[in-house]
């Protein structure tokens, strides 16, 4: 079996005892993976934690819902790089080595495109204890970073969890294609509004709106964005709505299930 999932995936997770699934604490059963739980789940001595991610674009009470719900399968952390991102790494260390009396306890991040990843390690990286070097010991030639005085060894490329068979609206959603390379704009602005509030939008633009349509057409004349004869441009529209989505000017959260 080798496929993309297995390939990029399974080649980062074969030798950590730890392995990280960095979410969207936006969305975090959107950014779930079940491929790769049941993945991990098929081996004994590797051990799962979630890690909500972008923690500060959501209210704090429901981070903490979120917690509770998502507790009841892994242990669950959040981390930030907006604020105390420090402070969350170094509770995100301390309680790695609680799960696990083996030590080096050898761990790695996954996730999808666009989680994070990358902000978090780079943060572990900044108080690292040894600089980044492949490690006598451990085959294929992986890099690890040194943490907790040498009792976690991270390895140092997350694996990227492919997106396969999914619709171009929920790529859209997860920051997975740019607005310029949208074939169905409309379908995406149609999700957007379905998930972010009216309030939200008035805030952030002024604009009140009862359809997709009426919100395009508003956002094309505030913005400047007309046509031939002064029409407005929905579709120029659309990528300035999809493109502040994207890059998290938009405030939008799911709920936890009840
Ligand atoms: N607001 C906020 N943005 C974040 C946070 N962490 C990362 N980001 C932003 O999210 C975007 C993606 O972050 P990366 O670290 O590149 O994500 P990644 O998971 O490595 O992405 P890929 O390499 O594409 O798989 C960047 O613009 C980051 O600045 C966070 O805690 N809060
Ligand atoms: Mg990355």
């Amino acid at each position: 079996m080798t496929d993309k999932f297995t390939r990029i995936v399974y080649n980062v997770i074969k030798d950590a005892d730890i392995i990280i699934e960095v979410l969207d604490a936006r969305n975090p059963l959107g950014t779930r993976s079940n491929r790769l739980e049941i993945l991990i789940n098929q081996y004994q001595n590797k051990k799962l934690v979630l890690l909500l991610n972008k923690a500060d674009l959501i209210p704090s009470e429901i981070l903490h819902q979120w917690i509770r719900f998502l507790s009841k399968e892994y242990p669950v952390f959040y981390t930030s790089d907006r604020y105390g991102f420090q402070n969350s790494i170094r509770f995100l260390k301390k309680n790695i080595l609680k799960l696990t009396k083996k030590r080096p306890v050898r761990v790695c991040l996954v996730g999808y495109p666009n989680v994070g990843k990358s902000s978090i390690i780079n943060a572990l990286r900044k108080k690292k204890v040894a600089p980044t070097s492949p490690l006598a010991g451990f085959t294929h030639g992986k890099k690890y970073i040194k943490l907790a005085k040498g009792d976690i060894f991270l390895i140092d490329t997350p694996g990227v969890i492919p997106f396969d068979e999914e619709s171009e609206v929920e790529l859209v959603l997860r920051g997975a294609i740019r607005p310029d390379k949208i074939y169905h704009l409309l379908d995406a602005v149609d999700k957007i509004l379905s998930i972010v509030s009216k309030d939200e939008l008035f805030n952030k633009y002024g604009i009140n709106y009862t359809n997709t349509n009426e919100f395009l057409e508003k956002m094309a004349y505030k913005r400047g964005r007309l046509g031939a004869k002064g029409i407005a441009d929905i579709k120029s529209a659309a990528k300035i709505l999809i493109n502040d989505f994207q890059r998290g000017r938009i405030k939008y959260y799911f709920d936890p299930p009840k």
